[in-house]
């Protein structure tokens, strides 16, 4: 672990946080952290990995479109045209690079799980379903189809929790209009495929 994150409480790390990303999101993160430790307690991952990377896994929300464009830029990182026209994708991936420049996150397993916690990926690691998950169900979050079930089966079986989220947003994604990202389908088929 680089310098920011020294103490034991993380206090350097929520305060960057909360200033950045702003206290409603700050307070999802909050959400996230502790759901993705209960997690990794049910899914016997590393619980103070999933704590620090559900705080974190939001870090660059606070970005404008363009400046998460150059940060992922920065990185080497390749941007597809789906990413270009809606560069809100992109916080996942900036995110990795900021927990890694700005909060001095060095651990791999933390990194990928911020990377892809917006569209997930077909094979996830487990501390990247966990913060996959976590996302959709930590208690701030409200008016999602079928939350209650999914939360219940999050601890059941974690990869029909991802069949149901994919699903969740799938369905979301083309009322709405949106452009639906490569991911977001493989992972879907991957997860429904069981
Ligand atoms: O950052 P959060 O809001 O906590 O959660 P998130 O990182 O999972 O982002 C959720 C948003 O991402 C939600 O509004 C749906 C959107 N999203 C997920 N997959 C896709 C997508 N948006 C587009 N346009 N295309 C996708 O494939
Ligand atoms: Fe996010
Ligand atoms: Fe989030």
């Amino acid at each position: 672990m680089g310098s920011i994150v020294i103490d034991e409480n993380y206090e350097n790390c929520r305060k960057l946080l909360k200033d950045s990303i702003g206290s409603k999101r700050y307070m999802h993160s909050i959400g996230v952290s502790n759901t993705a430790a209960c997690l990794a307690m049910r899914y016997g991952s590393d619980v103070k990995k999933a704590y620090l990377a559900g705080l974190l896994h939001d870090c660059a929300k606070g970005l404008k479109d363009v400046q998460l464009v150059e940060t992922v830029e920065r990185a080497g990182i390749e941007i597809s045209p789906l990413e270009t026209d809606n560069p809100e994708l992109l916080h996942s991936k900036a995110g990795s690079v900021v927990a890694k420049d700005k909060y001095g996150i060095d651990d791999k397993d933390i990194l990928s799980a911020i990377f892809y916690h917006t569209t997930g990926k077909p094979g996830m690691t487990v501390l990247e379903k966990i913060i996959f998950v976590a996302d959709y169900i930590e208690p701030n979050r409200t008016d999602l189809p079928g939350l209650d079930d999914i939360r219940k089966t999050a601890f059941v079986n974690i990869d029909t929790a991802i069949e149901m989220i994919c699903k969740n947003t799938l369905d979301y994604l083309k009322k709405n209009g949106k452009a639906i990202d490569r991911a977001t389908v493989d992972t879907y088929e991957y997860y429904r495929r069981g």
